[in-house]
């Protein structure tokens, strides 16, 4: 038997800071309608969809940015994706900036399928920082406009399988899957924004993509689940974003890649029973892993270390 599920991956090129909403929404439609030629049933478009990576920008008050948040979703400049989706019979995750009605900025994910939202996700790991860093060339001022998310990694079942969220940086720590796997995820579902320079710290510019594809075959392996990586990419405002949008399968192998840094859907054929191999065999948790006997908590750190004899 096998859950054979045919899976988008809607990479997005720049997203320049006037372009609007309903543009962006143009793009993701069109790329929706090449993904029903292609008769896939679930698309994954990048964090932050519907705007440019605006925390690459200072404003002393926040509330600057508040017009590239959405107060509701769906909305009029998202609902043509919402319609062509449930026309389709599609499930799509979609990144974007939420703001809640009482005033809580989260960096966002939804599930949606048969034009219905039927699951939600708040970015946990906010990389960057809070404040105005004058030396770097671009800010990563994520710390500073958004709230950690508050709904931990929940898991859904849909078309078939079980499916997870994460958003960019999460995808580089290893709770974010296992928290999933844990729960049986078959799949699990990232957009990102990942500028193609570390602002941060002196790091060569190959280590981007590296680890970009390394976390999430990793994370894939581990945890024996698919991973669908998907970026917006390319020039924004003269900051470039990294590409690579991939699928990787439980075995660690990458399926599926993106070869531009421009609007590029990448397609592949899923079967959602190579997740629950591993779940049986390599990584049966109930069998093989010995929480009992690690000795320590998942969250302690800075214990005490003896000395070498
Ligand atoms: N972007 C980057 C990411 O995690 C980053 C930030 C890049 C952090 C490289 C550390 C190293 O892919 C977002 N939006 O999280």
């Amino acid at each position: 038997m096998s859950r054979k599920l045919i899976v988008g991956g809607a990479q997005l090129g720049p997203i320049q800071p006037d372009e609007s909403r309903e543009s962006a929404v143009a793009r993701m439609v069109e790329l929706l309608r090449e993904a029903k030629s292609h008769g896939c049933g679930l698309v994954v478009f990048p964090e932050m969809a519907l705007s440019t990576f605006f925390p690459r920008y200072y404003a002393e008050d926040i509330t600057e940015m508040d017009h590239h948040f959405e107060r509701e979703m769906p909305n009029d400049a998202v609902r043509p994706l919402f319609e062509a989706a449930a026309e389709a019979d599609i499930a799509f995750y979609l990144g974007y900036c939420e703001l809640t009605p009482d005033g809580h900025h989260y960096n966002t994910s939804i599930l949606v399928d048969k034009g219905k939202i039927i699951g939600k996700y708040r970015k946990i790991h906010l990389p960057g920082h809070a404040e105005l860093d004058e030396n770097r060339p671009w800010q990563h001022l994520e710390k500073r406009y958004f709230e950690p998310g508050n709904l931990g990694w929940p898991v859904w079942r849909c078309k078939g399988g079980i499916m997870g969220m994460g958003l960019c940086n999460d995808r580089r720590w290893p709770e974010t899957y296992r928290v999933m796997s844990l729960k049986g995820v078959e799949m699990t579902m990232f957009g990102y924004n990942t500028p193609d320079r570390n602002t941060a710290a002196p790091e060569p510019n190959h280590l981007r993509m590296f680890h970009n594809h390394l976390t999430m075959q990793a994370g894939a392996y581990q945890n024996s689940t698919f991973v669908v990586g998907v970026a917006k990419a390319g020039l924004e405002d003269g900051c470039m974003l990294i590409g690579g949008s991939c699928i990787v399968q439980p075995s660690g192998e990458i399926i599926a890649q993106a070869s531009t840094v421009e609007d590029e859907l990448i397609v592949a054929t899923c079967d959602l029973d190579l997740a629950k191999m591993g779940k049986e065999t390599v990584f049966n948790y109930a069998k093989h892993r010995r929480i009992e006997h690690y000795g320590i908590i998942c969250s302690q750190t800075g214990v005490e270390i003896p000395e070498g004899v």
